[in-house]
C-alpha cells in the first residue's frame, strides 16, 4: 500500500481552504492546499472590480474561530471593500504561518480516486502530483466565470475584461467608452464607479434585478464596539436564524398589517438598507400577495430615483423580489440620470455580435474602447465540474452531475469515498452568510476525518440511499413558496445548456446545522466506514 503524502489534500485557498488547513493542523493532521490563483482569498482574491465588496455586514462577514482575531481585527465600513477582505485572508494566513502550506499558481486538472489504498491523487495542468487519504474541494460557489456565448467577442479590438478575473493592475476607464454586459451584483457595485471615470457607458441589460441600497459608512466605532463585547450572543443568534446572518426579522404576516404600516416598515428598512429588508415579513418569500406590495415599493423607488420614465420603467425588474439575490448598490440607479451613461434593454433584440469595434443589436452598433463581462458564475457546480474528478470505478462527478448535481448534505457523494465537498449543492450556502457557513462545514469535515483516524477506519463514503434522499428533500424544499418562479443561477438557468436544478439547500441554516449532528450522533448515518 502506497503511504499518501498527506492526511488531507486541499483544493482552493478562500476562506474554507484557509480554515480547513488551520483546523488540520490544530488537530494535528498533514494538509496541503493547492491553489490556482496567486495568493489566497477565493473570490475575494479574483473578483477586483470597482465596487466590489461584501453584501453581508462587515462586523459578520469574518471568521470566528479565533477569539483573538475576531476582537483585535478592526474593519474600516459597514460593508467591507474587497481589498480589505482580501487583506484580511492575508492576515490570517501569515497569522497562523499557512503559507508554508498552501502552492500557489497550481490549478488542479484531475482528482482520482484509488480504491486499492484509499487515496486521492491531485494532478495540476503543470503536471505536479498530490496523494493525501482524503480530498477536500473548497473551491467556492461563484468560483467559474460564466463567459456569454456572444458571437464575435474574441474579434473585439478594445479591452474586455471579466469582472470575475479582473486585472490586478485595475483598468483605467479615463476618458473611455465603456460597455458593461450584465447587470447582476457585480455590474451593480461597479457601474456606478465606472460611470465617474469613463467618458460614455453603456449598459446592456438582459434581465433587470432588484437593488436595495446599502448605506454604506465609515464603521461606527461604537457599534463595532458593542458587537465585540457580546460577540459570542451575536454569533449564536445569527445561527438562529435562516441565513445565518443576525439581524431584525419580523415573522408577522406583511398582508395582516395595514397599507401604511406596510409601507412604514418597507421605508424604514430602505432607509436601514442592505439585505436585511427582505426581513420586514414572514411570508414575503410565501404570499404572492406580501411579494407584489414589496415590489411595487421598490418600483416607486427606482421610479422617484430616475429622471426618465423609459429608463426607470425598464429598470424595474418584472419577476418577483427575492427570487434571485437581492443587489446592494451605492448609486446604481441614480447613475442613470448621468448624461453619458445609457441602458439598451436586451430583453427583446439580444446583442447580435460583438465586432472589432464595439457590440451590436440589432440594427445599432455601439463602439466602445472596453468591454466589462459582468455575467456571473457557473456557480456551485461549475468549479467541481471542470476538474476531471473520479471515484470509486472511475465514475466520472462531471458525467453524473450532467442532468444536474446531487450530493448528501452537500458534503460528499456516493462512489466518491474520501471526497468532501464545502458549501456543496445541497447545503445552505449561497442562501446564507457563508463565512459561517464554512466554518461549519470545516469543522464537521475535520471532525469526521478524527473519527475515521480513531476508528482506524480507511474510508467512509455517502450511501446512495442517504444521498437520494437527502437530494429529494433539497429539491422539495427548493419548490416551496416562490423562489423557484424566478430563473436564476440557484438553478443553473444563467448558464447555457446547464441543467435546471434547484442547487442549494432551502431549508435554513438551523434545520440544516442540526442535520448535520443527528448525523454525527446517530454515528455517521448515511455514510459507510470501511
Ligand atoms: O452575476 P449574475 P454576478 N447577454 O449571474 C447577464 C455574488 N456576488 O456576478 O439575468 C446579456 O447575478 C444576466 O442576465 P439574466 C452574488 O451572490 C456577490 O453579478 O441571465 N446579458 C445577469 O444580468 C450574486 O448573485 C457580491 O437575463 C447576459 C448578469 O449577466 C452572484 O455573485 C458581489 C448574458 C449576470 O448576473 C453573481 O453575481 C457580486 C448575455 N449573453 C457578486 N449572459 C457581493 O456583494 C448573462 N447575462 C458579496
Amino acid at each position: 500500500m502506497t503511504k499518501p503524502q498527506f492526511d488531507v489534500a486541499i483544493v482552493g485557498a478562500g476562506f474554507a481552504g484557509i480554515y480547513l488547513l488551520y483546523r488540520c493542523r490544530q488537530l494535528g493532521l498533514t494538509a496541503h492546499v493547492w491553489e490556482a490563483g496567486g495568493g489566497v482569498g477565493g473570490t475575494w482574491y479574483w473578483n477586483r472590480y470597482p465596487g466590489a465588496r461584501c453584501d453581508i455586514e462587515s462586523m459578520q462577514y469574518s471568521y470566528q474561530f479565533d477569539q483573538d482575531l475576531q476582537q483585535e481585527w478592526d474593519w474600516s465600513e459597514r460593508y467591507s471593500p474587497q481589498p480589505e477582505i482580501l487583506r484580511y485572508a492575508e492576515h490570517v494566513a501569515e497569522r497562523h504561518n499557512l503559507l508554508d502550506g498552501i502552492t500557489f499558481n497550481r490549478r488542479v486538472a484531475t482528482a482520482c480516486y484509488d480504491e486499492q489504498d484509499s487515496t486521492w491523487t491531485l494532478a495540476s495542468e503543470d503536471g505536479a502530483e498530490l496523494t493525501a487519504r482524503v480530498c477536500v474541494m473548497a473551491t467556492g460557489c461563484l468560483s467559474k466565470p460564466n463567459w456569454p456565448d456572444i458571437n464575435g467577442l474574441g474579434s473585439f479590438q478594445g479591452e474586455v475584461h471579466h469582472t470575475a478575473l479582473w486585472p490586478h493592475t485595475g483598468v483605467d476607464f479615463t476618458n473611455k467608452r465603456v460597455a458593461v454586459i450584465g447587470t447582476g451584483s457585480s455590474a451593480i457595485q461597479s457601474i456606478p464607479l465606472i460611470a465617474q471615470d469613463a467618458a460614455d457607458l453603456t449598459v446592456f441589460q438582459r434581465t433587470p434585478n432588484y437593488s436595495i441600497p446599502a448605506h454604506n459608512a465609515p464603521m461606527d466605532p461604537q457599534y463595532a464596539a458593542d458587537i465585540k463585547a457580546n460577540y459570542a450572543e451575536m454569533r449564536a443568534r445569527a445561527k438562529q436564524s435562516v441565513p445565518g446572518i443576525y439581524g431584525r426579522y419580523n415573522p408577522d404576516s406583511a398582508m395582516a398589517a395595514s397599507a401604511e404600516e406596510r409601507h412604514a416598515e418597507f421605508e424604514r428598512r430602505w432607509q436601514e438598507g442592505g439585505l436585511l429588508f427582505m426581513g420586514a415579513y414572514g411570508d414575503l418569500m410565501f404570499d404572492q400577495a406580501a411579494n407584489d406590495s414589496l415590489v411595487a415599493f421598490v418600483h416607486d423607488k427606482i421610479r422617484g430615483i430616475l429622471n426618465d420614465p423609459d429608463v426607470a420603467e425598464k429598470l424595474c425588474p418584472k419577476n418577483i423580489i427575492g427570487g434571485k439575490r437581492l443587489c446592494v448598490d451605492t448609486n446604481y440607479y441614480a447613475t442613470y440620470n448621468r448624461d453619458h451613461v445609457h441602458l439598451v434593454d436586451l430583453s427583446e433584440t439580444p446583442i447580435s455580435t460583438v465586432n472589432a469595434t464595439g457590440v451590436n443589436v440589432g440594427d445599432t452598433q455601439y463602439d466602445v474602447d472596453i468591454i466589462v463581462i459582468a455575467t456571473g458564475f457557473d456557480a456551485m457546480t461549475g468549479a467541481l465540474t471542470s476538474i476531471d474528478i473520479r471515484g470509486r470505478g472511475d465514475a466520472s462527478l462531471g458525467e453524473r452531475w450532467r442532468d444536474g448535481p446531487s450530493s448528501y448534505l452537500g458534503l460528499a457523494m456516493a462512489d466518491f469515498p474520501n471526497l468532501f465537498t464545502v458549501t456543496g449543492p445541497g447545503s445552505p450556502s449561497v442562501f446564507t452568510n457563508m463565512l459561517p457557513t464554512i466554518e461549519q462545514h470545516v469543522e464537521w469535515i475535520t471532525d469526521c476525518i478524527m473519527h475515521m483516524n480513531r476508528g482506524d477506519y480507511h474510508a467512509i463514503e455517502a450511501t446512495k440511499d442517504a444521498e437520494e434522499a437527502w437530494w429529494n428533500h433539497v429539491q422539495e424544499v427548493g419548490q416551496l413558496g416562490l423562489k423557484q418562479s424566478t430563473d436564476s443561477w440557484y438553478m443553473g438557468a444563467n448558464v447555457a445548456g446547464k441543467a435546471r436544478v434547484f442547487m442549494p439547500y432551502y431549508g435554513g441554516f438551523p434545520a440544516y446545522c442540526q442535520k448535520c449532528e443527528e448525523v454525527v450522533g446517530n454515528g455517521y448515518e448515511g455514510f459507510v466506514l470501511s
